[in-house]
């Protein structure tokens, strides 16, 4: 076990790593962190607190119905984050439109923060682990006016910072800005996350292949055949794969970090884009993901290298061991 570092000594310890730091961006990281004990506290009890886990009878921008946690997290987060000042917009996958800051301090944050509060919202019900995900930019318009589009819109390379809560059997904040993939586990009984996996490095390679195969007669022949590749016998490459698929990205990933292999969710004649949002969900899990020294595609080319256009755009994703993402890329190109 780690020595008892807390998540606030590790970001004062390393502030110097962080880009930009000077305090602000370790105020903004502590202020995910404080959304993410309030909000954990709330998920260990939906069960019992009914007017959590309910619908609210409107739906998000994807069409989405969405739950009480849900609109209750994305509050929760965008109040921490304006409380602290160094935020001058908010895209998130509960608000249709972005949000800008246009107080004195909002026209000063040098930070975009793109999120999605609760992924995964409809496992709450049958007590599958959910997470949070986030990704940090620092703004790219004039500091002193309003956030833009174009602030919103950068590449995911770009980014300074991303991460994920996951509340599960424990709930963990798993963040990297630049300098290698580190996971915390919180202490409920303190209030305190402690570090506990110590630069996260991702196999290179693994026998887990992680898909919805309910959608395989809408996949692209290249995709079965991928699939069928997964499950063949083959004891020299570690084949047939084990199946895993939980219906959470995080929870998926989280395992795919510790224990490799390859994640996916790919377009399809249903939907040609697949689910996932890049904004807020393939591009933080990409960031981590090279950062522990995996791989993350939609296919053909780098989640990081695709330039936005929407906030709310979705691409298709694989992401994991990076032999095995690129095995994946292969077998699509042929
Ligand atoms: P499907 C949850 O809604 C989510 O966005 C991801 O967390 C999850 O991996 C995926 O959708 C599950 O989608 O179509 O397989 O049920």
């Amino acid at each position: 076990m780690n020595n008892l570092i807390t998540l606030g000594e590790f970001i004062i310890k390393n502030q110097g790593d962080f880009p930009y730091a000077k305090g602000e961006f370790s105020s903004l990281l502590s202020a995910i962190r404080l959304a993410a004990k309030v909000l954990n506290s709330q998920i260990n009890k939906a069960g019992l607190v009914d007017d959590l886990m309910g619908h609210i009878g409107s739906v998000n921008v994807q069409g989405e119905d969405q739950k009480k946690l849900d609109v209750y997290a994305n509050e929760l987060f965008v109040k921490a984050l304006k409380a602290r000042h160094q935020v001058c917009g908010i895209a998130s996958e509960e608000e249709e439109k972005t949000i800008t800051f246009e107080n004195e301090e909002g026209l000063n944050g040098k930070y975009i923060v793109l999120i999605d509060p609760i992924d995964g919202s409809s496992n709450i019900e049958v007590n599958v682990s959910i997470g949070t995900v986030f990704a940090i930019y620092r703004r790219i318009s004039p500091i002193g006016t309003p956030a833009t589009k174009a602030d919103f819109l950068q590449p995911g390379r770009k980014q300074v910072a991303a991460g994920y809560v996951i509340y599960g059997s424990s709930t963990m904040l798993v963040f990297t800005s630049g300098n290698g993939v580190n996971g915390f586990t919180y202490d409920p009984s303190i209030g305190v996350f402690y570090l506990s996996h110590r630069n996260i490095q991702m196999p290179k390679s693994g026998a887990i292949y992680s898909i919805n195969e309910g959608n395989y007669p809408y996949f692209s022949h290249k995709m079965q055949s991928y699939i069928e590749y997964c499950k063949e016998h083959d004891p020299g490459t570690n084949r047939p794969y084990s199946g895993r698929y939980i219906g959470s990205m995080i929870s998926d990933l989280h395992r795919t970090f510790l224990k490799g292999g390859i994640y996916m969710y790919p377009g399809s004649t249903k939907a040609p884009e697949g689910k996932l949002r890049l904004l807020y969900e393939c591009n933080p899990m990409a960031f981590l993901i090279e950062e522990a020294g995996g791989r993350a595609s939609n296919g053909t080319m780098p989640i990081l290298d695709i330039q936005p256009t929407e906030v709310h755009q979705r691409t298709p994703f694989f992401g994991g061991s990076e032999n095995m993402v690129r095995q994946l890329e292969k077998s699509l190109a042929t």
